[in-house]
C-alpha cells in the first residue's frame, strides 16, 4: 500500500492573468507531486481557482460582464497556464461549482453548532485588493491621505453587519500548537512573523459581507456571503469530498501534507486556517511553506506597470525544462528572487549545456565510438570509480531529504556536484587513451559514466521530465518501472545489462544564445 501525499497550490484570483508568480508555485509543487510519486507515495495535487470576493465582483464590472461569465473565461487561462507547465495536478478546483458551495457551507454550519460564531457589527479597514482586514496599528498614511496596508495595498473605512469568528479565544491555542510542531510554518524567519503577529494579540475576524452578493450565502442568513478567505481556504476540503469525511479520499488524503504559497498569503493559511479547523474539530495540516517573491529586474510585478513576465512566453522561448530548472533552481527556495533574461540565459547556458548537456553527450558519443553503441562490460572498481559512485548512489538520499524541507536549490545543487565530478572523472580517466592502453578499463569507466547519467537522469524527472525522458531513452532504460526511485536500488549491470544497444546521442540542451536576452531585459522596463 502506497503512502498518501497531498499537496496544493493557493486557488488563484481570476482578476488576474496568470504570470511568472503563479507559475513558479504551481511548478514547485508539481516537482513535489512527481518526486512523491517516482518514490512509491499516492499524491493528490490540487490547484484551481478563487472566484468570489469583492476584487473578482469589481474586475467583472470593469469588463462589463456578468461575474460567472468573467470567472468561466479567466478561470480557463489558469488551467491552460497548467497545460503549458505540464502540471500534474490530480484535481482543478473553481470556488463557483456547487461541490464547494457545499462545502463551505457545511463548515460554516459546523462552526455555528460549536459556538464559534455571533452576528455583529464590522467597522474597520479593509483592502479589497488583498481581500483582508487590518487592524488601524498596521497602516501608514499616504501623501493623498489614504490609509495604506503593510502590502501597499489602499484601505477603505467599511461598517457592515457580520458574522464574526471567535479568533480571539484562538490565539494561546495556536501558540503552543507552533510550539508542538517546529516545522508547521516554513521557513522557521516567516514562522517567526506569524508568531509575533498572533502573540500581539487575535481580534474576532469579520467571516461575512452584506455589501456584496458575489459570493456563497450564509446558510439561513442569505443576505449575508461568506468571506472571500473562509470560502476559499475551505477549498482544500471541498476537493476530497467535504462534508463527506467518510469519503476514501478524505480519509485518505486529509489532513494536507504541504499548502505552498507566496509569502503574501501566509497569516490566512497559517493563523484563520488552522483556527478554523480547530474549530471545527479538523485536523490540521502537516505544514504551511511561503516562498519569496519574484520582481522583474528589480520592480514589483504588476500589470499596470505594463512588466508581467508570461509564462508562455518565457516557455516559446526557451523550452519548459530549461524555465522548470531556471525558477527551481535559480533562487533559494523560500527567499526573494529577482527575474532577468540574463540570469536565465548564464544559467542555462552553463548548468544544463555546459555540465550536464555536455557529460550525457561527451559519455554516450564514447559508447558510439569506442564501442560499438553497447554498454560495455564493466571490470573490478577503483577508487577514483567508488569516489564518483558513491555520492551518485547517496543522491536519491540527498535530494528527498532536501525536497522534504523544500529546499529545491539544494538538490539540485547536490545533483549537479555529482554532474560536476562526473565531468572531472570523464577527464581524469581519458577514455580516448584507454582504448589503446587498457580496454578493459575503458569498460569500467564507461559503465560508471552511464550509471551516473542513468541516476541523475531519473531524480532529475520531476524537475524536467520530458528532456530526462529522452536522456533515458538514450540510455536504454526502458520506460516504467526502471525509471523509478526504486529503480536506483539497482546495480549499474542490474539496470544496464552489458550487450544492451544505446541508440545515437541527441543533444539534450541547446545553447541559448546570448543576443536573446539583450534587448530584452530593457524591452521589460518599458
Ligand atoms: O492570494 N512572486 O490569490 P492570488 C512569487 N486567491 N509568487 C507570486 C507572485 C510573485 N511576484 N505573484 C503571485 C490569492 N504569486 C488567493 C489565494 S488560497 C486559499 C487563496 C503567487 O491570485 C504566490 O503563490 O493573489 C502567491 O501566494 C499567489 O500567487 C497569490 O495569488
Amino acid at each position: 500500500m502506497s503512502k498518501p501525499y497531498y499537496i496544493t497550490t493557493p486557488i488563484f484570483y481570476v482578476n488576474d492573468t496568470p504570470h511568472i508568480g503563479h507559475a513558479y508555485t504551481s511548478l514547485a509543487c508539481d516537482v513535489l507531486a512527481r518526486f512523491k510519486r517516482l518514490d512509491g507515495f499516492e499524491v493528490a495535487f490540487l490547484t484551481g481557482t478563487d472566484e468570489h470576493g469583492q476584487k473578482v465582483a469589481k474586475s467583472a464590472a470593469a469588463a462589463g460582464v456578468d461575474p460567472q461569465a468573467f470567472t468561466d473565461k479567466v478561470s480557463q487561462h489558469f488551467r491552460d497556464m497548467g497545460t503549458a507547465l505540464g502540471l500534474t495536478n490530480t484535481d482543478f478546483i473553481r470556488t463557483t461549482e456547487p461541490r464547494h458551495k457545499r462545502a463551505c457551507q457545511a463548515l460554516w454550519n459546523r462552526l455555528v453548532e460549536r459556538g464559534e460564531v455571533y452576528l455583529g457589527r464590522y467597522a474597520g479597514w479593509y483592502a479589497t485588493s488583498d481581500e483582508a482586514f487590518y487592524q488601524e496599528s498596521e497602516l501608514t498614511t499616504n501623501a493623498a491621505g489614504k490609509k495604506i496596508a503593510p502590502s501597499g495595498s489602499v484601505c477603505e473605512w467599511m461598517e457592515e453587519p457580520s458574522y464574526f469568528f471567535r479568533l480571539s479565544v484562538w490565539g494561546e491555542r495556536l501558540l503552543a500548537f507552533y510550539d508542538a510542531h517546529p516545522d508547521f510554518i516554513l521557513p522557521s524567519t516567516r514562522r517567526n512573523e506569524v508568531v509575533s503577529f498572533v502573540k500581539s494579540g487575535l481580534e474576532d475576524l469579520s467571516i461575512s459581507r452584506t455589501a456584496l452578493t458575489w459570493g456563497v450565502p450564509v446558510p439561513d442568513a442569505p443576505e449575508h456571503v461568506m468571506y472571500v478567505w473562509l470560502d476559499a481556504l475551505t477549498n482544500y476540503l471541498t476537493a476530497l469530498g467535504y462534508p463527506d469525511e467518510n469519503a476514501d479520499r478524505f480519509r485518505t488524503f486529509w489532513p494536507a501534507d504541504l499548502h505552498l504559497m507566496g509569502k503574501d498569503i501566509l497569516r490566512f493559511h497559517a493563523v484563520y486556517w488552522p483556527a478554523f479547523l480547530m474549530a471545527a474539530g479538523l485536523p490540521v495540516p502537516q505544514r504551511i511553506f511561503a516562498h519569496g517573491w519574484w520582481t522583474n529586474e528589480g520592480r514589483k510585478i504588476s500589470k499596470s506597470l505594463g512588466n508581467v513576465i508570461d509564462p508562455l512566453e518565457l516557455i516559446s522561448t526557451y523550452g519548459l525544462d530549461p524555465v522548470r530548472y531556471f525558477l527551481m533552481r535559480e533562487v533559494p527556495f523560500g527567499q526573494d528572487g529577482d527575474f532577468s533574461h540574463a540570469a536565465m540565459v548564464r544559467r542555462l547556458n552553463s548548468d544544463l549545456a555546459n555540465d550536464l548537456g555536455n557529460l550525457a553527450q561527451r559519455a554516450l558519443v564514447l559508447v558510439q565510438r569506442f564501442v560499438e553503441g553497447r554498454v560495455p562490460t564493466p571490470g573490478p572498481l577503483t577508487e577514483a570509480d567508488r569516489a564518483l559512485l558513491d555520492p551518485a548512489e547517496a543522491l536519491l538520499a540527498t535530494v528527498r531529504e532536501a525536497l522534504d524541507a523544500q529546499a529545491f536549490h539544494k538538490a539540485l545543487e547536490a545533483v549537479w556536484s555529482v554532474i560536476a565530478d562526473a565531468n572531472r572523472y570523464v577527464d581524469t580517466q581519458a577514455p580516448w587513451t584507454l582504448r589503446k592502453t587498457d580496454p578493459a578499463r575503458l569498460g569500467t569507466v564507461l559503465v560508471a559514466l552511464i550509471d551516473v547519467l542513468r541516476r541523475v537522469g531519473i531524480v532529475l524527472q520531476p524537475f524536467m521530465p520530458q528532456t530526462m525522458g529522452r536522456l533515458l531513452d538514450q540510455l536504454g532504460v526502458p520506460v516504467g518501472e526502471a525509471r523509478t526511485f526504486a529503480a536506483l536500488a539497482l546495480s549499474a549491470s542490474e539496470s544496464l545489462p552489458p550487450g544492451t544497444p544505446l541508440p545515437p546521442p541527441q543533444g539534450l540542451f541547446p545553447r541559448v544564445e546570448e543576443q536573446k536576452a539583450e534587448g530584452r531585459d530593457q524591452g521589460s522596463e518599458g
